[in-house]
């Protein structure tokens, strides 16, 4: 596994080694897993507005965020693991990150602000 991964992070050097460095740039807590056209993680603050443990998704009153061009607004998210879903409550003024994906935007990281 360690191997693979190593493997596949040479891949995204040799293969689109300028992306790459850019997005390791944006957000140096992503190691190996940005593949070349694809944008880079996005970094938002919101306020839980829903929480859909059966659907597996959080509803954000999110502001602005610059980096993907996105006005403020209040949407659901799908959470990359149900464990995010227990981080906020409703109510809670969070920091999220977003994982660009092909058919949906998925939440990789909640954080509540205090
Ligand atoms: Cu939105």
């Amino acid at each position: 596994m360690k191997k693979h991964l190593i493997a596949l992070a040479w891949a995204c050097i040799l293969l689109a080694a300028p992306a790459f460095v850019a997005a390791q740039r944006m957000d140096p807590n992503m190691p190996g897993m940005q593949h070349g056209a694809k944008p880079a993680d996005a970094q938002g603050v919101g306020v839980v507005k829903a929480i859909d443990t059966a659907k597996g998704t959080i509803t954000l009153q999110h502001e602005a965020i610059g980096m993907i061009g996105w006005p403020a607004m209040t949407m659901p998210f799908k959470v990359a693991s149900p464990d995010l879903l227990k981080v906020a409550k409703v109510g809670d003024k969070v920091k999220f990150t977003l994982h660009p994906a092909d058919m949906a935007n998925t939440v990789t990281s909640i954080t509540v602000q205090h």
